[in-house]
């Protein structure tokens, strides 16, 4: 799109470029863009699409035990939507001239990332409860965000997925309400799926501002337009009074309210665990990998009959002209 500029029209254009930007009109897939925008915007949006499908798996170990038929229907639905958000994703991303099996064969070389939090095991029922609450909970924050995001397909595939991670969340939460309010061997499960499941949540937003590669940038072409620490604080803020509501404790000794910020202070993320669990080669990403590859690779006979199935249409309507 570049190529035949001159590196004066270059820069021209992406003055013209900002300027539509800092107006806050939406960049829409024909418009003209800095490679550097494309491919950024391509890198963040297929690892959120990654993260949804792949966050389909610590569910759906829970779907045949879910303790009644009522929360299996719920996590089916709820299973099913985050696939659904994976394709609206994919599908937004593919407006930026990638194709899907482009965007998949990273995944699977392991060149593209996905949130390091679906590397963890779902080891009980109360961990749906977890997921849910908070998972689901920080994906809002975040996804709220995002949006007002400057690339019209993204900021319009947020407004739907935004509207069905708030039923996510309001289920996990009432997983975790009920067990805090059932019996002591209850209670204590959904403890300990929050001791388990809370740092992990507060790394979705990423490293810190000072340590975030790409924000600066991305803030820039309001990509992003909150840094990763200010949505962590929002997060955190808005847990404490969740988790007070149904008497469970978040595990941080170090949690307080700073009255001069106005916020909750709260202690410091193992950032080694976070590496550890975002660059994979645990047992979980392992898994996690090898489980969409073959998926991927038992379902090649429905992409192939899609494709024969469009041709033969072509061909009839081809027909139909001539
Ligand atoms: N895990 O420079 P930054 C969900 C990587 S959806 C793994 O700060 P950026 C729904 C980052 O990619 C959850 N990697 O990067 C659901 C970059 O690596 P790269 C997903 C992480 O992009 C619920 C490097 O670190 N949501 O959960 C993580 O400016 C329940 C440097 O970081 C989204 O993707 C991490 N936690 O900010 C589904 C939202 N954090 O690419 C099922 C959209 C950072 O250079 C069940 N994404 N990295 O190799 C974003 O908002 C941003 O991409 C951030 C990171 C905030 C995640």
């Amino acid at each position: 799109m570049t190529d035949n500029l001159s590196d004066q029209q270059l820069e021209q254009r992406e003055t013209e470029f900002q300027q539509r930007i800092d107006a806050e009109e939406k960049i829409e897939p024909k418009d003209w863009m800095p490679e550097k925008y494309r491919q950024n915007l391509i890198r963040q949006m297929s690892q959120h699409a990654h993260s949804e499908v792949i966050g389909m798996q610590p569910e759906g170990n829970w779907i045949t035990r879910a303790p009644t038929l009522h929360r299996k229907a719920i996590l089916l639905a709820k299973v099913q939507d985050e696939g659904g958000h994976g394709l609206y994703l994919y599908s937004a991303a593919e407006t930026l001239g990638i194709s899907r099996e482009e965007l998949i064969a990273s995944l699977h070389s392991g060149s593209a990332k996905y949130a390091s939090i679906f590397n963890y095991p779902t080891l009980s029922w109360a961990d749906i409860g977890a997921i849910g609450w908070l998972v689901d909970g920080a994906a809002i924050c975040n996804q709220v965000s995002l949006q007002r995001t400057s690339y019209g397909p993204y900021s319009r595939g947020m407004v739907r997925i935004c509207k069905e991670e708030s039923f996510h969340q309001r289920q996990g939460y009432h997983i975790m309400m009920t067990l805090a309010r059932g019996s002591a061997e209850q209670k204590e499960m959904a403890q300990d799926a929050l001791n388990r499941f809370w740092w992990p949540s507060l790394m979705m937003f990423g490293p810190h501002d000072a340590d975030s590669v790409h924000s600066a940038q991305s803030m820039k072409w309001k990509i992003k337009r909150q840094s990763n620490d200010e949505l962590r604080q929002k997060f955190v803020d808005q847990s404490v009074k969740q988790a007070e509501v149904i008497e469970l404790e978040l595990p941080d000794p170090d949690l307080k309210w700073n009255e001069e910020r106005g916020h909750y202070d709260f202690g410091e993320i193992d950032w080694e665990e976070f590496k550890r669990s975002m660059t994979g080669g645990g047992p979980c990403s392992r898994q996690r990998l090898a489980h969409n590859i073959q998926a991927h690779d038992d379902g090649a006979w429905v992409r192939e009959a899609m494709r024969a199935y469009e041709s033969k249409k072509r061909e009839a309507k081809d027909q139909a002209v001539a």
